[in-house]
């Protein structure tokens, strides 16, 4: 395969977190300024005693000059927890025509909402919009399309499909705070190793033959039982890669048939808090034609993945949905 894990992985765990931390992992990451910054999703307060839980969840920031390396921040960014609201999570970073925009999902007392807000030094930060439950795994595309923001995004109908079948979807916006034309891009249907849901991954970022993107892809199998720190778990994730058209981006012009990374490793598969997790959320496309994809590993630790953009592109046979 073309794609290479890093030596240095984990890049980013809880022991290298100045602050209360038990997971750090499902990291948005940009190039911003000369530099590289996540934004990781850090889980902590594990209960020593049953019934064991986190106490809370919050969103650091960490720097870095080669990508690799990475510098947290002293202090958590983002602890968003009011009478409604209890957490925001699993943050993704885009940079819009020089403006920062963050995606993150926000667990609320009547539902998970999609939120998309935006600062201009990582440190204040402003709500710009939040969907209407159920809603996560939202990415904002990296320049307008035909005059209008974009993103994908991943409802999850309960109600109507009765279990997990969740899909990867599209909408359009003015000014990143109305949201429309919405429209179905990908079904978990259409991805040949995947039986439960998909959702968006990392940002796409742009090829001459389409936006590249990544996204996640869940089998699940009822004979895994216990796994990890928890007595059932019976998914695995795996991170995928699909080409979407340059100027309709809703449409799937490419579309690779196997993972692109499936769990392997101890640190993906046997250790940590949900074994069998990989869950990317940044993608940078260097000048060299690399691409460095950053993924959460078990819900535990924050890991990076190499390959080249154009091995990337050649592994999404052309795909059209019927
Ligand atoms: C999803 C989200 C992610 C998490 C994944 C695997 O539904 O909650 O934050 O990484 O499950 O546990």
């Amino acid at each position: 395969m073309s794609i290479v894990r890093h030596p240095a992985n984990p890049i980013l765990s809880a022991k290298d977190v100045p602050f209360p931390a038990n997971l750090i992992f499902n990291a948005g990451v940009c190039k911003y300024q000369g530099r590289y910054v996540m934004a990781f999703r850090n889980d902590y307060g594990y209960g020593e005693l049953a019934p064991r839980r986190f106490t809370g969840t919050n969103i650091g920031l960490a720097f870095s000059d080669d990508g690799v390396r990475w510098t947290p921040a002293p202090k958590p960014w983002i602890e968003w927890k009011d009478a409604e609201v209890s957490r925001a999570y699993d943050p993704r970073i885009t940079i819009v025509d020089g403006r920062i925009v963050l995606c993150f999902a926000v667990d609320t007392a009547h539902g998970v909402r999609g939120g998309i807000a935006t600062t201009e030094d990582f440190e204040r930060w402003e709500v710009l919009s939040l969907s209407v439950p159920d809603n996560r795994n939202m990415v904002v595309f990296p320049e307008k399309i035909a005059g209008r923001y974009c993103r994908l995004e991943r409802p999850f109908p309960v109600y109507s499909r009765g279990r997990d079948r969740f899909d990867i979807w599209f909408s359009d916006s003015p000014d990143l705070r109305y949201w429309g034309n919405t429209q179905l891009v990908l079904g978990v249907e259409d991805v040949p190793y995947a039986n439960d849901k998909i959702g968006p991954a990392a940002p796409p970022v742009k090829t001459p033959q389409g936006w590249l993107t990544t996204f996640h892809a869940v089998d699940k199998d009822d004979s895994r039982g216990k796994n990890g720190w928890e007595d059932k778990w019976k998914k695995r994730y795996h991170a995928g890669i699909m080409l979407l058209d340059l100027e309709q981006p809703w449409k799937v012009v490419g579309l690779c048939r196997e993972p692109l990374l499936t769990p392997e490793t101890a640190y993906e598969k046997d250790e940590g808090f949900r074994t069998n997790v990989i869950f990317p959320g940044g993608m940078i496309l260097e000048d060299s034609g690399e691409v460095k994809i950053y993924y959460g590993a078990a819900d535990t630790v924050e890991c990076l993945a190499t390959a080249h953009v154009d091995d990337l592109v050649a592994l999404c046979k052309p795909y059209s949905r019927a």
